[in-house]
This record gives structure tokens, C-alpha cells and sequence, in this order.
């Protein structure tokens, strides 16, 4: 039987140009043909069944996720954001660059001490972005929204018992995202909305294998008892989002040891990463969730650009047979991964290793 994929076009309208790095503009590496190139290479291999699902997912879905006045901001700031962002760059008397601007937060509020944010409502993307990779254009709200109801529309098919496994191929992804903040190129926590939903009917956990850590994720459920989130991830000391991920973060007062950070060294490579994997896997059979979700990042890969890891493309399929051992239920969700080339065959290796 087919993977059901669940894919949207909308994603192609948000697409910053550049990212701000050490003082350089340089192309922005969240970009569309990641999914495209994705999606392309699993229909070619006969793996999949592609879907584009209806917009089922609602504002309240997302407010089971998310604090209701970010997303009412965002929802607004993101359709009147191109006007505002010209006029500004207009008068720094530079000939605007693109014709479709993006607005970056340029002003943050750091400690909470800087809170008088008056009525500008412009300046208050920093009072969420945590960092610079969060740009707003003129489709971006609609582009994450259609996003996490790739996420919302696979956890229904599988509530619906049409099949074991489905793949939402997402972007914008969603881990950094969590209940009122933004960063790591996520704007809504993608893979969390397909938790609330899934959470209706059982107890859901949540594998992280993107090469970040899930600091979105790990936020929204912290005191959740029904969700275990499980995390592997480059050790915060060396790596992004660097203020979360350590082994001693176990989940808040509600859910003690609902959270299970799994912290790995640079240079980690196949077979400790493999260890790490099983250990999750123990975690999770304890948990005996009724879900999983798995946010399915790719840049733990060896060619990543982003990457301090080394695993070579068949590591995909003994994590996918890793998964499959569980027999649970899958979603998959797609976070990060930045070695365009390659993305295409590490999906197809993690599902082979998943349903065969
Ligand atoms: C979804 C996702 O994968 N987001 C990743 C966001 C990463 N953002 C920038 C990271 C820049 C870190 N560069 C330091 C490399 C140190 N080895
Ligand atoms: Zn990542």
C-alpha cells in the first residue's frame, strides 16, 4: 500500500531571499525546493500517494497550541507587512531590493523590561521572534497555516484508520515554534497540532530526530502529562537554539518525565546516533503512547549544511526500522533539512525503513 502524502502549493508563496549571518546577507536556506525536490523524488520511487488536503485545521486548533493573541497579530501583521516593509527600506534612500519584501524583526524586547510597546504594531514581531530567521511577506501567514494543516489533515486519516502510516511534507517547519514565541525559520508548531488532534482519542509521543533541538515542542507540552516528547539532538553547548535541550529538562510539576532530551556531540556519526535512537525507542514503549509523531528533520545528514553530525544516507532506513518496531500508528512531519540534493532519497530510505 501507498504512503499517503499530504502536500500544499501555498508553501512556494512564502520564500524569504535572504538570511542574516554573522553580518552577511546570505540566501535563505529554508527555501521552497526542499519540498519540491522531496516530493518529486517520492513520487518517482512509487512510495507515495500525494493528497492535497482541504483546509480542515481552524483558528481554535491552533489556539489549543499557540497563545490566541500571536496568531491574531501574526494573521495581520503578515497581510499588510509588504507596505510597511517598502516605505521603511524606502527611506534609508536605498532602491528596495525585491519586490516582494519580507519584514524582519530589527527591535526585540529582551528581559521583558522594554514592554512599552505602544501602538506600534510593526515593531512587535521581536516581542515573539527569538531570533532573525522568522521573516513575515505577504503569504507567509497563509503559507504556515496551510502548513500545519498538513500536520492537522494526516493525524485525521489516521484517526480514521485509512492507513498506519502518512508523511506531511511541511514548510514552513514548525519544532521552534512554541506556545508565544517563533524562531528557526518555524512559525507554527506543525507537528503540535497534529498532537492536540491526535490526543483526543490516547496518549501521543512525539520523536524529534531534525538536528536541533525541539525547543517549540518541548514548551507546549512541558506540563503535559497524555504527551511524551523525545528529543535527539546536537548537545545545546555547541549548537541552536543553544538555551534548551539538555538531558536535566524532564517535563514541568503535571508531567514529570514527559520530557526526554537526548543531547549527542558534534561529530556524532551512524552508530552512537543509532544507540541514541534505541533509547528513545525504549522510552516510548514505556510510554505506550496510542500516536506517534515523528518531526522529521534531515539535517542530522552528513553533506547538511547546518550539520556537526555524520550520518551516512542508510542510517535513515535503520531509524525508519527503529520506528517501525514500535507498530504504532506514524505521522511524519517534515522539519528541517538544508542538503536539497540529497533530502529526496533520506525520505524515501526513513520510509522504506518504516514500512517494509
Ligand atoms: C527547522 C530547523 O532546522 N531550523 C534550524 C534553524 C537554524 N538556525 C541557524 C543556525 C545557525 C547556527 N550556526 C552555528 C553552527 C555551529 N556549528
Ligand atoms: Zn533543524
Amino acid at each position: 500500500m501507498k504512503i499517503p502524502l499530504f502536500y500544499a502549493v501555498g508553501h512556494t508563496r512564502h520564500a524569504p531571499p535572504v538570511e542574516f549571518v554573522h553580518g552577511q546577507l546570505v540566501a535563505y536556506l529554508e527555501k521552497p525546493e526542499r519540498i519540491e525536490r522531496i516530493k518529486a523524488h517520492l513520487e518517482q520511487s512509487g512510495l507515495v500517494e500525494s493528497h492535497e488536503p482541504v483546509r480542515a485545521l481552524s483558528m481554535q486548533d491552533l489556539e489549543r497550541v499557540h497563545a490566541p493573541e500571536m496568531l491574531h497579530f501574526f494573521e495581520q501583521f503578515s497581510h499588510r507587512v509588504e507596505q510597511v516593509a517598502l516605505e521603511e527600506i524606502r527611506s534609508y534612500s536605498t532602491a528596495p531590493q525585491t519586490a516582494t519584501p519580507y519584514y524582519y524583526a530589527h527591535t526585540f524586547p529582551v528581559n521583558r523590561v522594554m514592554g512599552r510597546l505602544g501602538k506600534n504594531a510593526m515593531a512587535k514581531l521581536g516581542k515573539y521572534a527569538f531570533d532573525l530567521s522568522v521573516p513575515f511577506g505577504r503569504h507567509t501567514w497563509d503559507a504556515a497555516v496551510d502548513s500545519a494543516n498538513l500536520a492537522f489533515a494526516g493525524a485525521e486519516y489516521l484517526l480514521r484508520g485509512e492507513s498506519r502510516v502518512a508523511y506531511a511534507l511541511c514548510r514552513p517547519p514548525g519544532h521552534h515554534a512554541g506556545p508565544d514565541f517563533i524562531g528557526g525559520y518555524c512559525f507554527l508548531n506543525n507537528a503540535a497540532a497534529a498532537a492536540r488532534k491526535l490526543l483526543e482519542t490516547g496518549r501521543v509521543a512525539i520523536l524529534d530526530i531534525d538536528y536541533h533541538h525541539g525547543n517549540g515542542t518541548q514548551a507546549i507540552f512541558w506540563d503535559e502529562p497524555e504527551v511524551l516528547f523525545v528529543s535527539l539532538h546536537a548537545q545545546p553547548q555547541d549548537d541552536y537554539p543553544y538555551y534548551s535541550g539538555y538531558a536535566d529538562e524532564t517535563g514541568g510539576p503535571d508531567a514529570p518525565h514527559t520530557t526526554v532530551n537526548l543531547p549527542l556531540p558534534p561529530g556524532t556519526d551512524d552508530a552512537p546516533y543509532l544507540a541514541a535512537v534505541e533509547t528513545a525507542i525504549t522510552h516510548i514503549a514505556q510510554f505506550a503512547p496510542r500516536w506517534l509523531i515523528v518531526s522529521a528533520g534531515l539535517d542530522t545528514f552528513e553533506g547538511d549544511p547546518l550539520c556537526a553530525f555524520r550520518l551516512s544516507p542508510s542510517a535513515y532506513t535503520r531509524i525508519g526500522q527503529a520506528i517501525r518496531s514500535l507498530d504504532l500508528p506514524t505521522l511524519l512531519v517534515q522539519e528541517g533539512g538544508y542538503a536539497t540534493d540529497a533530502l529526496g532519497g533520506l525520505v524515501e530510505n526513513l520510509l522504506r525503513g518504516i514500512a517494509e
